[in-house]
């Protein structure tokens, strides 16, 4: 049995991006349309730019599913470029004036170039197409244990979402917020997120914010204490952070743990008979505060988790930079771009999640087949639910 792990590959304007996903266990049933739908609503959103506007995102399986069910050998999707043209230099012309906020200035200093479009093409966001598709792939295995994922907008500018997300209303939640440009399901809130990302628009600015995931069905004991790397916090930070432009992460309460007594903190611990069948075990909670992740282990509550993402990097007013072939003062270089990128952000912040707990949940009731682990499932929460042994 191997571990579930993902590879992307490929650059902006190359010909495709590619997802590798390795150890996805044989007979998950694969919908094609969720995760195409999935790279849809990534494309979309309130302030994208005209990049959108050319490329259709579809995943082209081309290993590792027959008849529609994973084989357990090795994945691969194909998202074709449209707009394919790294190898024209009159297309993709160098850039020597770097980006303040992008990798241009370091990746250019690494690999030893003043041509910055060689760092650009594989650190642009493109790249999230192919992490959405492999969280979505990974979705369809957490869903055949009924596990699912609610992402969403809660901030841009001063407008932050009024509402809160339970295990009994995020699907009407979820209705509106794809009713939502911005992907928020707050419409007063949405209303004013537009006029703020018209406003940056307006003023050849960008806008950043914050998108916020909750991950329902998952049964107590997902993930270790036992090793800094083995915490499902720990990974979920990194997945999170790894995404472009996102700049910090909270777990549950996040950084306003800090500010509060201990008693204002921790989430009391009920017991309910009557919910001794469910993934939690009738373990209930007064408050979910830790985000469902205690000691780096789900607890049977929602894991809940936010990201900020700063604002995209291409402004059309460029900041202060320099030339690097000369290094005399010059204003940054401009490129085709969005102004706002915060809707996306939402799509690939609950996908990448998603296959961090997918890969946990393979690692804790391990098997090589769905059938082998839907008997490891049952079997641990039948011994887990006649505690004390
Ligand atoms: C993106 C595609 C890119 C950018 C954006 C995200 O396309 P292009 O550079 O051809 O316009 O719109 O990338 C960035 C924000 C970035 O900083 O590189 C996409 O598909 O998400």
């Amino acid at each position: 049995m191997a571990t579930l792990t993902y590879r992307t590959a490929g650059e902006s304007h190359g010909r495709a991006l590619i997802a590798l996903v390795e150890g996805m266990p044989a007979g998950v049933p694969i919908d094609k349309d969720f995760i195409d739908n999935e790279l849809r609503r990534r494309q979309g959103g309130y302030g994208r730019g005209g990049r959108q506007k050319i490329e259709t995102d579809r995943a082209e399986f081309l290993t590792g599913v027959r008849m529609g069910r994973s084989i357990a050998s090795p994945i691969t999707m194909m998202i074709a470029n449209k707009d394919n043209r790294l190898d024209d230099p009159q297309a993709t012309p160098p850039l020597h004036r770097p980006r303040p906020g992008h990798a241009d200035l370091a990746g250019s200093v690494k690999w030893l170039t003043t041509d910055c479009r060689e760092t650009l093409e594989r650190a642009s966001a493109r790249e999230t197409a192919a992490r959405v598709a492999a969280g979505a792939l990974s979705r369809c295995f957490l869903r055949q244990f009924g596990i699912e994922v609610f992402g969403f907008v809660r901030t841009v500018g001063e407008a932050t979402g009024q509402f809160d997300v339970t295990e009994s209303n995020w699907r009407e939640l979820l209705k509106k917020r794809d009713e939502s440009e911005v992907y928020c399901p707050d419409a007063a809130a949405d209303a004013r997120m537009r006029e703020f990302i018209n406003e940056q628009k307006m003023a050849k600015d960008t806008a950043g914010g914050i998108v916020e995931a909750h991950v329902f069905g998952c049964p107590v004991g997902i993930g270790s204490c036992m090793t800094w790397d083995g915490r499902l916090d720990s990974r979920i930070a990194a997945a999170v952070v790894g995404i472009q432009a996102f700049k910090g992460v909270e777990i549950g309460l996040g950084f306003e743990t800090a500010c509060r007594p201990g008693s204002k903190v921790h989430d009391e611990i009920l017991f309910d008979e009557s919910k001794k069948n469910t993934p939690a075990l009738g373990f209930v909670r007064t408050t979910n505060n830790a985000g469902g992740l205690e000691g780096g282990m789900t607890n049977g509550q929602p894991i809940v988790v936010r990201g900020a993402m700063k604002p995209i990097s291409t402004l059309g007013k460029p900041l202060q930079s320099i030339d690097l072939n000369t290094k005399e003062p010059s204003e940054a270089g401009w490129e085709r771009s969005d102004i706002s990128a915060i809707s996306a952000a939402s799509v690939v912040m609950e996908n990448v999640i998603a296959f961090e707990v997918a890969r946990a949940f393979i690692e804790k009731f391990g098997g090589d087949s769905m059938t082998e682990i839907r008997g490891n499932y049952d079997n641990y929460l039948a011994i887990a639910r006649q505690l004390p042994l």
